[in-house]
């Protein structure tokens, strides 16, 4: 028999970046395991991964091109051959191109896989070699790099590895139990070392069940808390002088902005209880070191971008950086450095392009004129089901005239729409390189087994696409080897000896940083000045989030769900158990309304409506129901919880604002 077994890493759009310990038996993957070495990984997996194996070999997958032979939307495709598929789609490619320019073809793609060379890489310099629109990759965390860019320069945190040191953590807007539970381990050993956890969060969620001290907090309410716990810190005397005067600009401003939050308005803008208000700021002036771990559930909302820049402000003022376990944990996604010019070839594009929020997909599907959009290539990322105000998004891919090509492995939402489905390999069986956002290890993931049936690559996917287009240039056929070691052609010092070569003898790799070594304290502030901004950003600093809600209307939450990510996994049965969508509501919300658990209610507001089934439940409190995210359309009626979230944008940065939405409930059939 022959046996095989590599190191692979998982490549889902989640913080742990888990090393896998990937066996082969003839060919075949027979079983996924977390690696016992990866200091994070530590051996053990989340329940979705646990169960990988329904999901490589899921009866679903595609293995061959599909070209569509119904309807658009009908789900109906026939088998082609891969040169048959790019000699079409190829010569269709082309005249678009002749006659409207490249600007005519948009790439869509998230991290769907969040290899280095799935996600930037090939698709980026056939994108810049044919001159398509640009796509902002907004959809999940732009606000928080915009603002940490604003406040310290770049997206750099402490080393999770440190979280034990700690003595005060608050747990702000992210729920580890579901989206980070390699975190868990490492909050615990803090906690049995003495620290207190504090989970800022409205809903009561499987985080604030394990670690008690919970503000539920109003949605949307972030930004009064920050300013209202800094003014508090500020009228007590207990920021830290010496540290703000040493390595900070725009104290003053800041404080003028925070003064208006006074304790009286800050609990009414929250509503929160005076005493754990109080009894927060205490601990923020004695105790040390202090984690801010800010997730990504209090950046979703109009006033995203100034929330996490009073979070910043807040713990810059009571000198959280300074001590090795504490600091400002929201990314670490720029402590790699890797030669992206390099990987993506911005000089292959000969003119400049315009640029596509793709928060916006209906609406630039359905409105861009000079050109219109022509072709949509979507990789990596479902947006049919995962993209907001979702009845633009699938009118504006209803269009005949639209040539959409996915590449997917699996048919979901938006690969129904498709003219032309192309077959996507799993990472497990494809060479590809990550880094992670959370922590600092770089991993080789080396392929176990071939790709399934014709399917190929992302990078194989669009070297056979530029091929498709006549391009031969050896930017268009470097093999994912050569891609690898162009990424790690680096000049930051962080990266020195992650090589290629090193990469082969122990394809696990840390960042050449010291967890003792401070961010920012140690490592300098890269800004202009050298000094952390707390100058408010250039937007109106009034909130938008808390207007009242208008009678019978609800804050709707949809954040992540424990068992899929996103929208990935949400066709694996081991996985997705309950058949049905479910909107949850605190029992007190049921009784008013008159409307009865178990029962199928109509959820709705200006943007659209979705059906879901009730189900009584104090995770949230009275006023907010929560449906997670997200559920495939097909799975659940023809739409989900997308149909209620707007494309409006974040107030800096052109951020998401889905947990800004607010809807009603029927009664439904
Ligand atoms: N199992 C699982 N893991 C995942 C994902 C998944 O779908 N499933 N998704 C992955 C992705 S794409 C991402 S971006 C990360 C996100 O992971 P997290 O950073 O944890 O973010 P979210 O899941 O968006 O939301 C986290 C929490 O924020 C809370 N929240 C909502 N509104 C507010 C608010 O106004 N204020 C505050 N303080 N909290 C609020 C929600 O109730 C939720 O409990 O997780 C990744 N990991
Ligand atoms: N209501 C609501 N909506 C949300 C959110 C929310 O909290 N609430 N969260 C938002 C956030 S944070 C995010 S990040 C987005 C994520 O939204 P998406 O980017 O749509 O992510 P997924 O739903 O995981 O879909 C990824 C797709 O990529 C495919 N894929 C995986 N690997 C590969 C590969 O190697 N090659 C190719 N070609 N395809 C591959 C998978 O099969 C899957 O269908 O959703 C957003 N949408
Ligand atoms: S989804 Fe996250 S926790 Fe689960 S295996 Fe992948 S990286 Fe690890
Ligand atoms: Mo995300």
């Amino acid at each position: 028999m022959d046996r095989r077994v590599v190191h692979g890493t998982c490549p889902h759009d989640c913080y742990d970046t888990c090393g896998l310990t990937v066996t082969a038996e003839n060919g075949r993957i027979v079983r996924v395991d977390g690696d016992a070495d990866h200091p994070i990984t530590r051996g053990f997996l989340c329940f979705k991964v646990n169960r990988y194996l329904d999901r490589l070999y899921h009866s679903e997958r595609i293995t061959v091109p599909l070209k569509r032979s119904g309807p658009k939307g009908s789900g109906q495709f026939q088998p082609v051959s891969w040169n048959d598929a790019l000699q079409e789609v190829g010569s269709a490619l082309r005249r678009i191109v002749a006659e409207s320019g490249g600007q005519a073809v948009l790439p869509y793609s998230f991290a769907g896989n969040m290899g280095i060379l799935s996600g930037s890489s090939m698709d980026a310099r056939f994108f810049h070699a044919i001159g398509a629109s640009e796509l902002e990759r907004t959809i999940c965390t732009a606000s928080t790099g915009a603002a940490l860019r604003w406040v310290y320069g770049s997206q750099l945190g402490p080393d999770p590895e440190t979280i034990p040191a700690a003595r005060l953590i608050l747990l702000w807007g992210t729920n580890p139990m579901a989206t980070n539970v390699h975190q868990i381990p490492l909050l615990d050993r803090a906690r049995e070392q003495g620290a207190d956890i504090w989970c800022i969060d409205p809903l009561r969620t499987a985080t604030v069940e394990r670690y008690g001290q919970h503000l539920a907090l109003r949605p949307g309410s972030d930004y009064a808390l920050a300013l209202g716990l800094a003014a508090a810190i500020i009228a007590q005397g207990q920021h830290r002088p010496d540290f703000l005067e040493r390595y900070v600009t725009g104290f003053d401003e800041f404080e003028q902005v925070a003064q208006a939050w006074t304790r009286e308005r800050t609990l009414a803008a929250t509503g929160l209880d005076g005493g754990e208000f109080d009894r927060l700021v205490e601990q923020l002036a004695a105790v040390r070191p202090i984690l801010f771990r800010t997730g990504y559930g209090s950046q979703r909302q109009h006033d995203a971008a100034k929330t996490v820049w009073a979070i910043s402000c807040l713990s810059l003022l009571v000198g959280s950086p300074q001590d090795v376990g504490g600091g400002h944990l929201a990314s670490n996604g720029d402590a790699f450095g890797l030669n992206w010019d390099g990987l993506t070839r911005p000089d292959l594009r000969t003119s400049p392009v315009r640029s596509v929020n793709m928060l916006k997909l209906g609406e630039a599907l359905l409105t861009l004129d000079d050109p219109p959009i022509r072709a949509l290539i979507v990789y990596n990322s479902n947006p049919a089901a995962t993209a907001p105000e979702q009845d633009s998004v699938l009118k504006g891919l209803a269009r005949r005239d639209l040539l959409t090509i996915v590449h997917e492995q699996m048919m979901t939402d938006t690969a129904r729409w498709a003219d032309w489905v192309f077959p996507a390999a799993m990472s497990l069986e494809t060479l590809d390189l990550h880094t992670s956002y959370w922590h600092r290890y770089v991993q080789l993931s080396m392929p176990a087994a071939e790709p399934l049936g014709h399917s190929v690559s992302n990078p194989e996917f669009f070297r056979r696409l530029a091929g498709a287009m006549g391009w031969h240039d050896p930017a268009f056929t470097a093999s994912d080897e050569d891609l690898i070691r162009t990424a790690l052609e680096s000049d930051a010092a962080w990266m020195q000896g992650i090589t290629w070569d090193a990469l082969q003898q122990q394809p696990v790799q840390k960042v050449r940083l010291d967890p003792a070594v401070r961010p920012f304290i140690d490592t300098g502030i890269p800004r202009p000045d050298g000094r952390f901004n707390m100058a408010p950003l250039p937007v109106p600093i009034a909130p938008k989030d808390l207007s009242p809600l208008e009678p019978d209307e609800f804050h709707l939450l949809s954040p992540s769900r424990r068992e899929t990510i996103k929208s990935s996994f949400g066709n694996v049965a081991s996985v997705v158990k309950e058949g049905r969508p479910e909107l949850l509501m605190h029992p007190d919300d049921i009784a008013r309304l008159a409307l009865t658990a178990g029962a199928w209610v109509i959820v709705y507001n200006r943007y659209g409506e979705t059906r879901m089934q009730l189900k009584a439940s104090r995770v949230p409190q009275p006023g907010t129901v929560v449906s997670y995210a997200v559920r495939w359309n097909i799975a659940a009626g023809g739409s989900n919880v997308n149909q209620l979230t707007s494309s409006t944008l974040a107030d800096y940065g052109g951020g998401a604002t889905f947990y800004s939405a607010r809807a009603r409930v029927r009664p439904g059939v």
